[in-house]
């Protein structure tokens, strides 16, 4: 898409957001260059109550056994600090979506209603439909129109997310509000002695950044400049409530992170050093949990982590970006715990990694940055093009190169990979296990191995991109055939 394009589509896709007290605001609104001037809102002091989505398990059709779920992409308002009203999107509600709970092997239909008044799609990220249910670009939804997503969930547990994905609205519609979680249980997970009890022991943690004027509303604007370093603000919310805080028990306490940011990279920690378990990454358990103090999460990655909170009661912890040194949201130990809970040694060990040996060919993806545009093996995203044909069920290396000095990411749909490297050396530990989306610093490479086990459907490829939403609406995606 030419560059004069993709800016009238972006601020067609923003007419919808109040743009309030931006003028004489002083602080340069983010003109000039810079990515946000607005200071955060984050105080720093938890007032608010924890948000945790509500959980959709979907109605079960007596005649086919498929489980229903509507969802309803609509418009609306809401507070976040102050008096002031910022315009938003969400799914059956204002912000954000309810947490829709799934299992291996339940057979979905999901009714999508589009009330945005404008175009959309709704893409199911981390999840493997078919790829004409898979609502990339290709599956759009107009206005007024209802589409059908049916398919078979067909992979282990694990935190996913659904979101829009509209080529070259797909940053503005995310920030206005449109993002939800996907769990997948499976019979593996539920035999396991961990945390699982949603909204008590078990908590969603969709971590994003607005950038907001002085009353909390959206000072939404997205220069040339901040097209190219990604849209970023000064202030954090938490499941969409800024300074939350979370009443837990004292007991080991699961927090499944999801970085649903359009652009920002973050390294989370606890305060007072308090360390934590990683039991899982994207696509599901690991072999076994990674103690850990941080995490390094880019746009699209998800973590479930779980802190040991049994020996806390009384205490107060704040959940912490280091990048910005933002306290996020405090979790407030006040209850006992009725049971406890203890995260096994060995969580998975159904984990088969792919081998080096296995690979017939590597395949290239340059990700890459010039003359203010972004690109992916020089090419900038084409609905008309296919730009890489996959063999079905073949093993490939995906050689991903960042040579630019800016962050970008790599997530594929339809499939999930295993990392081989990182810039030549083994993968820490923490990024063991399955991925579908990967952070790649600047100028830095990943090597990772993956087998395209789903056939494309005629006239619906499959993604990949870079999830920084901002280079993806600009054209940093490519499209693939699995045959
Ligand atoms: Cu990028």
């Amino acid at each position: 898409m030419d560059r004069r394009l993709f800016l009238k589509t972006s601020a067609t896709g923003l007419a919808g957001l109040a743009i309030t007290s931006c003028g004489g605001s002083g602080n340069g609104g983010g003109m000039g260059g810079s990515s946000s001037a607005n200071p955060s809102l984050n105080t720093g002091v938890f007032t608010r109550a924890f948000n945790t989505p509500p959980e959709l398990v979907g109605t079960v059709d007596l005649v086919t056994g498929n489980k229903v779920f509507n969802l309803n992409m609509q418009t609306g308002t809401k507070q976040f600090t102050g008096q002031g009203t910022t315009q938003t999107m969400g799914i059956n509600g204002n912000f954000l979506a309810p947490t829709l709970r799934v299992t291996k092997g339940d057979v979905l239909n999901l009714n999508v209603t589009n009330q945005l008044g404008q175009e959309t799609t709704l893409h199911w990220h981390g999840m493997r439909p078919p790829s004409d249910m898979d609502g990339g670009p290709h599956q759009k939804i107009l206005h007024g129109a209802t589409w059908n997503a049916a398919y078979t969930v067909n992979q282990r547990a694990s935190t996913n997310w659904y979101h829009p994905h509209p080529h070259g609205t797909t940053a503005a519609q995310v920030y206005a509000g449109l993002a939800g979680m996907m769990i997948v249980d499976d019979a593996e997970t539920a035999a396991l002695d961990l945390p699982k009890t949603y909204d008590t022991d078990d908590f969603p943690v969709i971590v994003q950044d607005r950038d907001m004027n002085a009353d909390g509303s959206f000072a939404y604007s997205v220069t040339r400049m901040e097209t190219m370093q990604g849209k970023k603000g000064n202030t954090m919310l938490v499941n969409g409530v800024v300074d939350p805080v979370l009443d837990v028990p004292a007991k080991e306490v699961r927090f499944r992170l999801l970085n649903g940011s359009n652009s920002r990279i973050y390294n989370f920690n606890l305060s007072g050093g308090l360390g934590f378990k990683l039991i899982a990454n994207e696509q599901g358990l690991l072999a076994a949990p990674v103690s850990l103090t941080s995490i390094t999460m880019s746009p699209g990655e998800r973590a479930e982590i779980v802190v040991d909170l049994t020996a806390q009661l009384g205490n107060r912890f704040t959940f912490n970006d280091s990048n910005t040194g933002i306290a996020l949201f405090q979790l407030n130990v006040n209850q006992a715990a009725t049971v406890a809970t203890t995260t096994p040694a060995i969580l998975s060990t159904t984990l088969v990694p792919l081998l080096r040996s296995q690979a017939v060919r590597t395949r290239q993806f340059i990700l890459s940055m010039g003359q203010g545009n972004v690109y992916i093996n020089n090419k900038q995203m084409n609905m008309a093009v296919i730009d890489e044909v996959m063999t079905l069920n073949q093993i490939e290396i995906l050689d991903i190169q960042n040579t630019s000095n800016m962050d970008h990411n790599f997530h594929i749909h339809g499939a999930h990979f295993q990392l081989l490297t990182r810039n030549g050396a083994a993968p820490k530990a923490f990024e063991a296990g399955l991925k579908d989306t990967v952070y790649l610093p600047p100028n830095s490479r990943v090597e990772a191995i993956i087998q395209f086990k789903q056939a494309t459907i005629a006239n619906a490829p499959y993604m990949y991109h870079c999830h920084i939403l901002e280079h993806e609406d600009a054209g940093m995606m490519g499209q693939f055939t699995v045959v």
